[in-house]
């Protein structure tokens, strides 16, 4: 496809801060536009994230250099050119000329290759998901129900509670489900006198007496929803471990605990063998191998252990992991690696090695639904969303749901569990 116009701006995500969005059109006059996401509890090892460091605009958070490095260094050099995703990827690397994207930015090559790809698929007349790839099952969503950590002002050191329908034959009635537990715990929650106002992701943030009464809590809710807490949903936890790593150990910020990696593997086999937890995300820190090695040897016959921080969507983090045998599972997030081209790569490295994959969003977010389609392009299995509440979080979903009624019956992965 022939590039004939590449155009950025600075605009808003879900928590107001600034992000890119760029718009790319093409030679034959397909316009398509795409937004970078951002994270708060971001992996030491991603890609790049520029911003502009100026405090007297949005507390230093602006992002006009990476736009100004679209508008003035990428388009200039990219349109007339007559390019394929992956040539246009490896031409935005080589011009960054840095192994993390510092010095383009991330931020700024992303919104350029989502864009692109958006746009290829408009002028082929495809829907998103058929032009990424051949896959054709919607994922198994992975919904934050109760958040904690860096995404809340509670009291949980924990990041992410979320349920899992597991045992539905479409996404829509999964989803229906999911959504009817979410406002089930919010009733509960303000049945119990407790906050039903919610984190960065959707999902409720009340203080409460620890991970257990959180655990405990939603299992009610599954129950007074009328479902089985084994059968049609299992639970998920992210644990976002990295976040509370210090010198010589680890540190809970709330609750004040500090723990060892051995108390933390230790912890992590007691909550999943007291509850029915499935997939459990960085239980360790990004750089502790030997832990998360030791969690995958006890208990990854049984649970998902899922590498965040640990793999940061990067091929070569992964291969360690699979022949150091750290996880089981990768989450994979497009801003993390900075290419669409390369977040691709990475899903087929993990597959071919067995490993589950799940595409997630961040928790800085806006309304732009690419994920959903990359999910099922791919076949991912899973995906990981946030709650069924706030729009940036709701659009993947409902973009879910108008992709299942595209396909063929029976294109859930209701059975992946
Ligand atoms: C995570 C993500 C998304 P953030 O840790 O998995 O839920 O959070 O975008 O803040 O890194
Ligand atoms: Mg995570």
């Amino acid at each position: 496809m022939r590039i004939k116009e590449i155009n950025a701006r600075e605009i808003l995500d879900s928590r107001g801060n600034p992000t890119v969005r760029t718009t790319v059109t093409l030679f034959d006059s397909t316009t398509a536009s795409a937004s970078v996401p951002s994270g708060a509890s971001t992996g030491k090892f991603e890609a790049a994230e520029l911003r502009d460091g100026d405090k007297n605009r949005y507390g230093g958070k602006g992002v006009l250099k990476a736009v100004k490095n679209v508008n003035e260094i990428i388009s200039p050099q990219i349109c007339g050119c007559e390019l394929t995703q992956t040539e246009l990827d490896s031409t935005l690397k080589a011009m960054d000329g840095t192994q993390n994207l510092k010095s383009l930015g991330a931020n700024a090559v992303l919104s350029v290759s989502l864009a692109f790809a958006r746009a290829e698929a408009k002028s082929n007349k495809l829907s998103l998901f058929e032009h990424l790839g051949k896959g054709a099952k919607l994922p198994v969503p992975m919904l934050n129900i109760l958040n904690g950590g860096a995404h809340a002002a509670n009291n949980l050191d924990i990041q992410e509670f979320m349920i899992m329908p597991v045992g539905f034959s479409k996404f829509e009635t999964a989803l229906e489900a999911s959504v009817t537990v979410y406002h089930t715990l919010g009733n509960l929650l303000k049945s119990k006198g407790l906050a039903s106002t919610v984190g960065d992701e959707g999902g409720f943030a009340p203080d409460l007496k620890d991970e257990r009464e959180a655990i405990e809590i939603i299992l009610d809710a599954i129950k007074q929803s009328g479902f089985n807490c084994e059968k049609d949903f299992k639970l998920a936890l992210d644990m976002a471990a990295s976040e509370w790593k210090t010198a010589d150990g680890y540190f809970l910020p709330k609750s004040k605990r500090q723990m060892s990696s051995d108390d933390l593997i230790e912890y992590v086999e007691k909550l999943t063998s007291d509850y029915p937890i499935i997939s459990v995300e960085d239980p360790l820190g990004e750089e502790d191998y030997e832990g998360f090695k030791e969690l995958t040897r006890k208990i990854g016959d049984r649970i998902q252990i899922v590498g965040d921080d640990l793999f940061v969507t990067n091929k070569q983090r992964l291969q360690d992991g699979i022949s150091g045998g750290y996880a089981n599972a990768i989450l994979i997030k497009v801003n993390q690696i900075g290419t669409l081209t390369d977040a691709i790569d990475t899903v087929h490295t993990a597959k071919k090695s067995g490993y589950k994959t799940i595409i997630s969003h961040r928790s800085g977010e806006t309304s732009d639904t690419f994920i959903s389609d990359l999910a099922v392009a791919l076949n991912a299995g899973q995906i990981k969303t946030g709650a069924p509440c706030r729009s940036e979080r709701v659009e993947k979903y409902n973009r879910l749901l108008k992709i299942e009624s595209m396909l063929a019956p029976f294109s859930f992965y209701g059975d992946l569990f």
